[in-house]
């Protein structure tokens, strides 16, 4: 049984990822808060707190709100989707919402989660890291507290995944969202899984896993994630940048099953500004953290559907 904290910003595979942690017999989630990064936090929120009321536990977590923001906005199309995933019908048959929202912003719920446990806790990051830079911040004690941060964000390709005017297209989103917040947060003692676009970019989310999803909708879970992610439908007559990834579900899963991934140390650094930043690159003077470059594929995926089966 593992302590596990997760900040997360409201996309599909993030309110996806706090479902299938309240699913893992071997984690105990001891909080949660919402970043207004790739959502809105109202719905994003929302949606949080009706997961918990349906598949957690409303007596013992709340969700705590963001004051946070980013210094490179994502896309409005993008952020609309908690909007859809807060209307499904599965979680809104039992109002009101009993999950409450905790008393403090998220950058301070952390501070006082973390030290209210007796064991360290393992930070579960699936946006940007603007959250954790602040209450490093305010209170640097909190670092050992902290088993271990498993972000998922960055990248060592050539090629990230921001597509945005003035930009070189070198970054991952939630590096570039507040490439600030990193430089804080890579100035700390805190060890880091960080999994990448080398790792998430072999679980897309293709027409047969939805398939396979559909044929198992008599399970309530497959048939939520199934139905969250009829938001994000597979476009398959043209090229846009809008492929689903499982990044954030990656990342959760990598924490409840470690043996789903592999990782190599390597000293990475992070560029602040200008054209390129938020872009991550090898430095041997940057921080060692753990590059998450390597998952096994089908593993992956039976490891989910399992747990959406439980
Ligand atoms: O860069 C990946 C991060 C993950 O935390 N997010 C989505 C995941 O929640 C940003 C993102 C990149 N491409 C996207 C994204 C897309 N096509 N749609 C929505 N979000
Ligand atoms: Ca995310």
């Amino acid at each position: 049984m593992k302590n596990v904290y997760l900040n997360h910003d409201g996309g599909v595979d993030d309110l996806i990822s706090l479902y299938l942690l309240l699913k893992m017999e071997n984690v105990r989630l001891i909080g949660c808060s919402v970043i207004p990064a790739d959502c809105y936090l109202e719905p994003a929120l929302s949606a949080s707190r009706k997961i918990n009321d349906r598949f957690g536990n409303p007596d013992t977590l709340e969700i705590a709100a963001s004051t946070s923001r980013g210094k490179n906005p994502f896309p409005k199309d993008w952020r609309m989707h908690a909007f859809f995933v807060d209307a499904l019908p599965i979680l809104n048959e039992h109002l009101p919402v009993r999950t409450q929202v905790a008393e403090k912003p998220a950058h301070l719920d952390i501070i006082d989660k973390l030290k209210a446990q007796e064991e360290k806790t393992t930070l579960i990051f699936i946006g940007p890291l603007t959250d954790l830079a602040r209450a490093l911040e305010m209170d640097p004690s909190i670092e050992q507290h902290i088993e271990k941060l498993v972000w998922m964000g960055g990248t060592l390709l050539p090629t990230g995944n921001v597509e945005e005017p003035e930009h070189d297209g070198t970054a991952e989103w939630n590096a570039f969202w507040d490439p600030e917040a990193m430089d804080t947060v890579w100035k700390s003692d805190i060890l880091i899984d960080m999994v990448a676009l080398e790792s998430t970019n072999q679980v897309p989310l293709t027409v047969d896993i939805r398939e396979e999803w559909a044929r198992n909708r008599k399970h309530e879970g497959v048939d939520f994630v199934g139905q969250s992610y009829a938001a994000v439908p597979p476009l398959v007559h043209f090229e846009t940048n809008s492929t689903y990834y499982l990044w954030d579900v990656l990342t959760t899963a990598s924490v409840g099953n470690s043996s789903l991934v592999k990782k190599q140390p390597v000293y990475v650094s992070v560029e602040a500004n200008g054209p390129s930043q938020g872009r991550t690159y090898e430095d041997k003077n940057g921080k060692e953290i753990q590059l998450v470059h390597d998952v096994n594929h089908d593993a992956f995926f039976s490891y989910i559907l399992s747990l959406m089966k439980a």
